[in-house]
């Protein structure tokens, strides 16, 4: 059924009419520059990589991938007299080109890939897109010019694994694919109200306690669904050891792993661990078992600072990323409101109220974040009181924050939950869609999203780093179900990440290249969602 949908949206009303059926040779994102000649480069096991830095890490990717699909592969140096079927990889000559770019050169001699550090690595992306999915002793890859590089500096896909617990493998297999549409940036959301899901050696009733509850069956709290508890125990967490093991996996693949640490809110499975974190210790609190808001939030008081500054430091030692998100979202302030304590200090520090508490709060932590060197990046809400001073900002009440942010100087990620990168959101009609939370994000919607909003000037456009989608995981409890949210739109977050606006091509990404990206995914085991012919979206 799978192959026949695939065909039937193939060769139906997507069918781009250009006299060249395929101007982009199936690759996503598409390039900024591609020249077909004419003439195919064969692949084979003879195939020799020369290169002019052997030991750097996209080559030994390309050559395990080449090991893998065609057997061994021989790395050499550049030899300028064995000119024939050879893979050249040269970063001598790369200084110029803009950053994370590359230039591709395939002729039935050889292929040339000249780039530096992800440049480089993005070129060998490209390279493997071209290669068949059957593999064959002589594969024939295209004669082509390409150059390359990316319109956004910050290309991010969020993943969610406190409302449902993923394995190490299968973060590894998600930062797979993130890599092979050059995405740059994992962020690991990896506390909320429903789960603490990292090992924090000083506090180690974090894992004990707080990543732990009763499993929720999936219901719909905006819904007529309910939400059902079978009192089964639900739990995980990563130790320091995976998380390393997760942050070099992705550094080998040039991407950088934002963690991100919720607070002043989502913070209810950390108060059930150590309550003198909240505005009332002898309150009595468990990691949250449903979905929603939840009120019992951190009290800006020593123990919580130490505490954030003691948790802060094993992070940044586990995390190189200069970005450290510190969440800020959805801040349900009634426990300051009703805390002696606060208004005491509210009144003390002259603040204007509990939004100024809050931003009080974060501002404390980012001095704290900055003077390790680092920054911290912080959802819109850390714009009401007032922003932290080098705070970067991502927008996803809509873009309104992020146009405030990029017009007071600040940095900033789109990822606007209504704008189609929010893959928790239906890609049909809900009603023929596996159970999701409300909110229609179809392909088409996300592929026209463009996260530079024309309210900007010129001069503040340049302060939008880049964009995101986020998989929040209230409702999807499985690894296939995740696979299905974000396939095939990280494709579209892909290109409106990367490819420039007018290289852009609605029905030739969704008619030809992404069918053809389907069958590379299905031989890669990846669960995804197929149009259906009922609705055609
Ligand atoms: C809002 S997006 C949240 C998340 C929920 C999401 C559901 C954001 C910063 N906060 O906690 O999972 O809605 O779509």
């Amino acid at each position: 059924v799978k192959y026949f949908l695939v065909l039937l949206f193939a060769s139906g009303v997507f069918m781009a009419s250009a006299q060249d059926n395929n101007p982009n040779l199936n690759i996503i994102p598409a390039p900024v520059s591609l020249k077909k000649s004419t003439g195919t480069f064969s692949l084979s096991m003879e195939t020799v990589i020369q290169t002019d830095t052997p030991s750097n890490k996209s080559i030994i990717f390309l050559a395990s991938y080449l090991t893998a699909n065609w057997g061994y592969h021989k790395i050499g140096a550049i030899d300028n007299s064995a000119t024939n079927n050879v893979i050249k990889l040269v970063s001598a000559g790369a200084e110029s080109l803009p950053p994370g770019g590359y230039h591709l050169s395939i002729t039935p001699n050889g292929i040339t890939i000249i780039g530096k550090g992800a440049g480089l690595f993005y070129g060998i992306q490209t390279l493997i897109q071209l290669m068949p999915v059957e593999k064959a002793a002589f594969a024939k890859l295209p004669c082509v010019e390409i150059d390359d590089y990316p319109r956004f500096a910050y290309r991010g896909m969020h993943l969610d694994v406190s409302r449902h617990f993923f394995s190490i493998a299968f973060v590894k297999k998600y930062i797979d694919l993130m890599a092979s549409y050059k995405l740059n940036n994992f962020h690991w959301h990896l506390t909320d109200d429903q789960g603490w899901r990292i090992e924090i050696k000083k506090y180690p009733r974090l894992t004990e306690v707080g990543s732990k509850r009763a499993r929720t069956l999936i219901g719909n709290y905006h819904d007529f669904y309910p939400q059902q508890y079978d009192n089964t125990p639900y739990g995980g967490y990563y130790t320091q050891d995976e998380i390393k093991d997760v942050v070099k996996y992705a550094a080998d693949r040039y991407i950088n792993v934002v963690p991100e640490i919720e607070m002043p809110g989502h913070s209810e499975a950390a108060v059930a661990a150590y309550p003198e974190l909240s505005c009332d210790p002898k309150g009595s609190y468990k990691v949250a078992e449903s979905w929603g808001g939840f009120p019992d939030i951190y009290c800006p008081n020593d123990y919580t600072f130490k505490f954030m500054e003691d948790v802060l430091t094993e992070v940044m030692a586990l995390f190189p990323s200069k970005l450290i998100h510190i969440g800020g979202d959805e801040v349900a302030k009634e426990a300051w409101r009703k805390s002696a304590f606060c208004q005491k200090l509210i009144k003390k520090l002259k603040l204007k109220n509990e939004e100024g508490l809050q931003s009080y709060f974060i501002q404390r932590i980012e001095k704290f974040v900055n003077s390790k060197g680092r920054s911290i990046i912080g959802w819109d809400e850390i714009l009401q009181g007032g922003l932290a001073p080098n705070a970067t900002v991502m927008s996803w009440t809509g873009e309104s924050g992020g146009i405030a942010a990029a017009q007071q100087h600040h940095n900033v990620i789109m990822t606007p939950g209504n704008a189609g990168v929010y893959f928790d959101h239906a890609q049909g009609f809900s009603y023929l869609e596996p159970l999701s939370i409300g909110g229609y994000a179809p392909l088409q919607k996300v592929y026209n999203y463009n996260p530079v909003p024309g309210a900007l000037a010129p001069d503040e456009q340049k302060y939008i780093m880049g964009v995101q989608a986020n998989l929040w995981t209230e409702y999807i409890a499985t690894e296939d179900k995740v696979e299905y949210m974000v396939l095939p739109r990280m494709l579209a977050l892909a290109e409106i990440a990367w490819t420039p606006v007018a290289n852009k091509n609605y029905a030739e990404f969704a008619g030809i290249r992404v069918p053809a990206h389907l069958g590379k995914l299905d031989a890669e085991g990846y669960n995804y969602r197929v149009a259906t012919a009922v609705g055609a979206v």
